[in-house]
């Protein structure tokens, strides 16, 4: 087929498959600016906080009555807007900061469910399609199945696969991965006329090709809204799909309009999250990690422990004040959280259980990297080694920061050549960079020729 679009370009047409099976690498993405700003929604953890949302819609709405709300299952997967000019997809852009984003468009393209051109006359001279990007459970499943036979790294979950297949620089790679979309409502558009509601919306992406969540449905009370919360929460580790909570939203697109924004979450949806997901297990040890500007951050080592569809084996003990509160001890057992994609924490300590040969956790007075004194600096809640440079981890964590791809961006100086570097006394500043020895580069353990000498 891409032999003969060649010989008859005019026979090429925007749905094509071979339009779907990827082109040419690309050496980054370019940044894109959406025409009309990505939301980001508020979030309700308990039925009250939902019934607090509702009495705050219908006061600003001067309601007594009972407002009809969309529901909709909230994917945990990465958030895309797909602009389409004349009904062909023209643009694919994550959402980035909501303002601008990065146009991965190559890729977008190569997943099926996506469409290339709208079905139907009836479509807008310019449409933007919002929506989750996800992969499957079961595709998940198949691509680390594959992924082990080979001996490649696996993914984590479903979510970081999907991120990561989307933002993979040769978009054949993303051919082949098993991503999926469910649309959920629409940005800047031009040339239709709009419904009534946001499950018109809905129905309208619907019969323009769109995959819209079959599990979508209206609710005329706050009653129904937990009612919908409860049967989903039930229903979700049979779901083929990860899902971190409910998204409520008025359904009437005049009301949404009257209720309007709150800086950039809008005041007429919101995001019921699942409780964030615990386990218990065992403290092995606290490492304290002295980082960039001094702060020593205490960082639990634990029994390796399946929490939220990942194995957990550091989780933050955040500061000084959090062990005093805690009361750990090393050899306790303790209760792990991961909420989304935060850093895991320990929000327990099962002190029942605690065993005899138990050793409370101390916070060092000195920098356990440089035996300078650990100090609080005014009010903080993070202690700081005062050593400043004189310590090789600030040293360490300044250099990767300036060697950092935001900063100077110097590719093949990681982490751990930084490491090296500093420890073999070939570098103390970022000014000894620039006057790298290529023999002494060479000499390092595990340092390839070709290595050094792209670095240098
Ligand atoms: O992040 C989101 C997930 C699902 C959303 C969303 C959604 O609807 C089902 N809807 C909006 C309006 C926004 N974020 C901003």
């Amino acid at each position: 087929l891409q032999t003969l679009e060649e010989q008859f370009p005019a026979l090429k047409t925007t749905e094509s498959p071979t339009q779907r099976v990827g082109t040419s690498p690309v050496s980054h993405f370019d940044e894109v600016e959406h025409l009309q700003p990505m939301l980001s929604l508020d979030n309700a953890f308990s039925d009250d906080e939902v019934q607090e949302f509702d009495r705050r819609v219908r006061e600003r709405l001067n309601r007594k009555d009972a407002v009809t709300y969309a529901c909709e299952p909230k994917l945990d997967g990465a958030a895309i807007s797909l602009l389409y000019r004349d009904g062909k997809l023209e643009r694919a852009a994550t959402r980035g900061d909501g303002r601008t984003g990065e146009d991965i468009t190559a890729n977008v393209r190569t997943i099926a469910s996506i469409p290339l051109k709208l079905q139907g006359d009836d479509v807008p001279a310019v449409l933007e399609v919002r929506g989750e990007i996800f992969m499957s459970r079961a595709g998940f499943e198949q691509m680390n199945d594959e992924a082990r036979s080979r001996g490649d790294k696996l993914f984590v979950n479903p979510r970081n696969a999907a991120a990561g297949s989307l933002r993979q620089l040769d978009s054949r790679i993303t051919a082949t991965r098993p991503l999926a979309l469910y649309a959920y409502s629409t940005g800047y558009s031009e040339g239709w006329a709009l419904p009534d509601t946001h499950t018109g919306v809905l129905a309208a992406l619907k019969k323009w090709g769109f995959p819209v969540n079959p599990l979508v449905r209206v609710a005329s009370s706050l009653e129904d809204c937990y009612t919908y919360y409860a049967d989903i929460a039930e229903a979700r580790d049979n779901l083929d799909y990860d899902i971190d909570g409910i998204v409520y939203k008025v359904d009437d697109l005049i009301l949404q309009d009257r209720l309007g924004y709150v800086s950039r979450a809008p005041r007429w949806a919101i995001a019921r999250k699942f409780p964030a997901q615990e386990m218990s297990t065992r403290l092995l040890a606290v490492e304290f990690q002295v980082g960039r500007t001094g702060a020593v951050t205490p960082v639990a080592k634990l029994d390796p422990v399946f929490v939220g569809g990942v194995t957990v084996s550091n989780a933050t003990l955040h500061n000084k004040d959090e062990i005093d509160r805690l009361g750990v001890h090393v050899g306790d057992t303790v209760i792990v959280r991961r909420a989304g994609d935060v850093i895991p924490q320990i929000v327990k300590v099962v002190t029942e259980n605690r065993p005899d040969d138990s050793v409370e956790v101390v916070f060092p007075e000195h920098c356990p990297v440089c035996g300078s004194p650990v100090e609080r600096v005014g009010t903080e809640a993070v202690m700081r080694c005062s050593g400043g440079l004189v310590c090789a981890a600030q040293r360490k964590e300044a250099i990767k920061h300036f060697a950092s791809r935001k900063a100077m961006d110097i590719e093949g100086l990681g982490d751990k050549l930084v490491e090296q570097l500093v420890d073999q006394g070939l570098i103390r500043s970022v000014v000894d960079l620039y006057a790298l020895d290529r023999d002494e580069v060479i000499g390092l353990e595990r340092m390839a020729e070709k290595s050094a000498d792209n670095l240098l």
